[in-house]
């Protein structure tokens, strides 16, 4: 891993009502808190070495510009931009603007529920996606992200 990557934190960045993970739809979204997604993926990417900034956010232009700090402080960017992947163009123009690797992460299966969100406008932008496999995904995004960064130095 090359010295200036391994500086560099991961961003793992959350959109809207991902707050409210653990309190309601555990059908769908499981138990697990926002709160303990971020200890699980913390001690993932210290395995690999790596430091993650952990946020979320309800409001689109605070992601922007959180997306925008990463293009100078980030390794790469883990997201699950929550309902606005189906919507937001300005998410996708962002993220376009970057040059670390980008994972796309989602709880539940999006391709196997209402039709609004098969589309994903994260996706054409992303490195990779790992969707469906709950609170679980952000780990294997952590992992996926690892060998990413990796394999960029190499
Ligand atoms: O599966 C995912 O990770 C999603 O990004 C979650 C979003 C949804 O809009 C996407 O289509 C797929 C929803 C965020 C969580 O919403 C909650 C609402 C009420 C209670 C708990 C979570």
């Amino acid at each position: 891993m090359p010295k200036k990557a391994r500086a560099l934190a991961i961003y793992v960045l959350n959109g809207p009502n991902l707050n409210l993970l653990g309190s309601r739809e555990p059908d769908i979204y499981g138990r697990t808190t926002l709160a303990d997604i971020e200890k699980m993926t913390a001690v993932q990417a210290k395995k690999h070495g790596l430091a993650i900034i952990f946020r979320q956010s309800n409001h689109e232009g605070e992601l922007v510009e959180w997306i925008q700090e990463a293009r100078t402080k980030a390794a790469g960017v883990i997201i699950n931009a929550g309902a606005y992947t189906h919507t937001s163009v300005a998410v996708h123009d962002a993220l376009r603007a970057l040059d670390c690797p980008i994972v796309e992460v989602h709880l539940s299966n999006t391709f196997a529920r209402e039709e609004f969100r098969r589309h994903s406008h994260i996706s054409p932008v992303a490195t990779g996606l790992i969707v469906g496999f709950g609170a679980q995904s952000y780990v294997l995004a952590i992992d996926a992200m690892a060998s990413l960064i990796e394999k960029a130095v190499v």
